[in-house]
């Protein structure tokens, strides 16, 4: 088939994906073995992810992203120290230097937003970010997601509609597991599929395979460019599964079988990757040997560094979030 982007590229991309899970699967560790409080995980949609950021242009344009966006954090440029501070809640987490809860991310270098723990506020945030930039003139984007269950919150409503009256620069993503927690998409919605409730309210709706980066990469980007040649927002739907509990503190037996996880794991984003990249001769399972060695080594050392790196001081707790000069706003 004919590759969307260089080979470079895609590698690049499958590498972000892979050390996501690395990161992720020593996040569920480190919460069981009682080092860490909470996580909150983005195993299983890493794909609709990273082929969300490669469609921006990114450090330049903004993102406001929700809590299972640790993959597009990374293709943003968030470390894996920087993952371990937050986790930990250490000193120089960048989010919110230890104050917020883990995976409320914020990475003003790579304008990423701070966000707040009730769903759906960043819809708005973005609304506002995307009409900002029309009144600047500015040629940028803004990206947000949410999961298909905060789609049911007005908030949601009020920020895309306020985006599709005035034609803002904005991409709308619904990050579709099937699940909030435990309450199925059926019980949130009426519709087939999320990506129709764009009918409604005036702007393009689309519901596309999340568990291949290559597909969201070519839908995203299809509309990243039309808002940022000022043909307004989009609604892209990212059909993905949510291989994991809700979090540290969700039990997913009580609601679904364990048939239907295996079911679903069949489709693991990263095995999709990986095939694809080697029928089209991309990566060797050499070069995947080489990369997951580099992963555990990146991890290990990023563990190691959050767990020596210092608590922040008391003092800490009345700075500012996002402020230029933390220490004098
Ligand atoms: C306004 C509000 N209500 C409830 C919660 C608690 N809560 C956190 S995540 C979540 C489920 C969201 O599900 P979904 O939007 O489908 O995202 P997913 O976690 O499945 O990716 C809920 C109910 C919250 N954070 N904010
Ligand atoms: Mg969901």
């Amino acid at each position: 088939m004919a590759l969307p982007l260089p080979e470079e590229t895609l590698l690049e991309m499958y590498w972000t994906m892979l050390l996501s899970r690395r990161l992720d699967e020593r996040a569920w560790a480190l919460h069981r073995q009682g080092k860490i409080a909470f996580h909150i995980s983005a195993i299983g949609h890493e794909a609709a992810q990273v082929g969300a950021a490669y469609a921006i242009r990114r450090g330049y344009d903004w993102v406001a992203p929700y809590y299972r966006d640790l993959t597009l954090m990374l293709a943003l440029g968030y470390t894996p120290r920087e993952f371990m501070l937050n986790l930990m809640g250490k000193k120089g987490d960048p989010s919110s230097g230890g104050r917020q809860m883990p995976s409320h991310w914020s990475l003003k270098r790579a304008n990423v937003i701070s966000h707040s723990a009730p769903v759906a506020t960043q819809t708005s945030h973005a609304a506002g970010i995307g009409l900002a930039i029309k009144l600047r003139g500015e040629d940028k984007v803004v990206i947000t997601s949410v999961g298909e269950g905060s789609t049911s919150q007005g908030e949601w409503y009020e920020g895309v509609n306020w985006a599709a009256v005035h034609k803002l620069p904005v991409v709308f993503i619904i990050v579709n597991n099937l699940y909030a927690i435990s309450v199925r998409q059926e019980l949130q919605m009426a519709v087939a599929n999320a990506a129709d409730k764009a009918l409604g309210l005036g702007l393009p709706g689309v519901s596309v395979d999340g568990m291949d980066f290559l597909t969201m990469y070519q839908v995203m980007k299809e509309a990243v460019d039309r808002a940022r040649s000022g043909d307004g927002p989009t609604i892209v739907e990212a059909r993905v599964y949510r291989i994991t509990p809700h979090s540290s503190d969700d039990d997913d037996r009580s609601y679904r079988s364990r048939e239907e996880v295996e079911q679903f794991k069949q489709r693991d984003p990263l095995l999709i990757a990986r095939r694809t990249l080697e029928g089209e001769g991309v990566l060797t399972p050499q070069k995947h040997e080489a990369l997951e060695q580099r992963a555990k080594e990146l991890v290990d050392e990023a563990v190691r560094f959050g767990e020596s790196a210092p608590y922040p001081d008391p003092e800490e707790a009345a700075y500012p979030v996002y402020a230029e000069d933390v220490q004098n706003a």
